[in-house]
């Protein structure tokens, strides 16, 4: 038993980032006296599941071998048959798993299948790793609901924008570049109609020597104010838009919208706004599995009030652009009482270039 097949497991899972959404990044390696003979990732939604890619890829006979998993094996019949079966008949000794699957339809069977069939079985090698890795799923197939992260880059003093609105850039290209990699692993990207108006942005994954995979772009504009001819609208050959909206909307708008190939999904009102919880769960029941909310202001305090933000990112670059009129990452009224503010815990502090970058989790959720 070691730690560091484990650790080359997770290593293995997380090249899936992004490609195998809504299921979970899973890796597995295969180890027979002491040294690898097999190793595997799920690759793609709909593909070999990790243990079948090890299983595929020995070098020797896995009999009497010891299999790592960053995840229960699975017992069902979904679009690909159970791994349990293909481990049971390779003859492997003993499993060793990181965390057992969410899944209602797998939860704890996969392993009481292994140990039914004489295979022993170890739970919890680097289970708080696994989870982590697995936030968006673990979220995802329990709710139906889409994880949700906001992401907001800033200012010393707080500030997104000038008063001019110009933005470009705050953050140094490292932090960029990991913003990219963020879209590339969320399914959804979501921003409200103030920042298409504003910046006219692509929303796309671009990154040098990866071929990424662009997210859905949802904008949520309540009166259906996109113009015609914004980016993401244009180019909806390269990625989906979804125009998230209300009854207030003009519709020979959305109608327009609709023919260009843009998706109109219109939801009820609070306070004259889309209904972000009501939205949440049509985006769930699209297959949306996560979301990387990006703001402006408006959109980021509403998300807060409407309890949809599961983790923030919060880019802090080293300069200063003082001034009331500049834009702040989270506007609305604000809560009126320093004991109603939205806590934070489970904080951790990260480094890119001269820019630190503050990741946590919203309490209570
Ligand atoms: C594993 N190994 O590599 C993955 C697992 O539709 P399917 O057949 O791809 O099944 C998806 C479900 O299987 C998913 O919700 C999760 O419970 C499990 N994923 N299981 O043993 C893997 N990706
Ligand atoms: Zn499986």
């Amino acid at each position: 038993m070691n730690i560091k097949y484990m650790k080359r497991a997770l290593e293995l899972a997380e090249k899936g980032a992004g490609f195998v959404n809504p299921n979970p990044m899973v890796g597995c390696v295969i180890v027979k006296n002491g040294s690898i003979i097999g190793e595997g990732y799920h690759k793609y939604f709909g593909q070999n599941h990790a243990e079948v890619e090890a299983l595929n890829s020995v070098v020797e006979n896995p009999e009497n071998s010891t299999m790592y998993v960053t995840l229960e094996p699975c017992s069902h019949f979904g679009k690909t048959p159970p791994c349990v079966n293909r481990i049971i008949n390779s003859g492997i000794k003993k499993v060793i798993i990181a965390t057992l699957d969410p899944n209602p339809l797998v939860s704890g069977k996969g392993v009481e299948i292994l140990k039914n069939n004489g295979i022993e079985v170890e739970i919890g090698m680097l289970e708080n790793e696994a989870r982590k890795l697995n936030e968006i799923f673990i979220k995802y197939i329990t709710t139906k609901v889409p994880f949700c992260l906001m992401k907001t880059a800033m200012t010393l003093d707080g500030k997104i924008a000038t008063k001019f609105s110009d933005s470009k850039w705050i953050t140094s290209k490292t932090s960029r570049h990991y913003v990219h990699k963020l879209r590339h692993r969320y399914s959804a990207i979501m921003v409200g109609i103030n920042t298409i108006i504003v910046d006219n942005p692509q929303l796309t994954v671009r990154l040098k020597n990866f071929k990424g995979k662009n997210p859905v772009r949802v904008i949520v504009d309540s009166r259906c104010r996109i113009p015609l001819d914004a980016k993401v609208v244009k180019d909806v050959s390269n990625a989906r838009t979804i125009v998230a909206t209300t009854v207030l909307a003009d519709k020979s708008k959305t109608k327009k919208l609709k023919e260009l190939g843009v998706e109109v999904l219109t939801t009820p009102t609070i306070n004259g706004r889309v209904d972000l919880n009501y939205l949440m769960k049509k985006l769930g029941e699209m297959g949306i599995d996560s979301v990387l909310l990006e703001g402006g202001g408006t959109l980021n305090y509403s998300a807060l009030k409407s309890n949809i933000v599961d983790k923030i990112n919060f880019f802090i670059a080293p300069k200063i652009i003082g001034g009331h009129l500049s834009k702040t990452p989270v506007d609305g009224d604000g809560v009126p009482f320093v004991k109603d503010s939205f806590y934070i815990d489970n904080i951790t502090i990260h480094k890119l270039d001269e820019d630190i970058m503050i990741e946590g989790y919203i309490r209570n959720k």
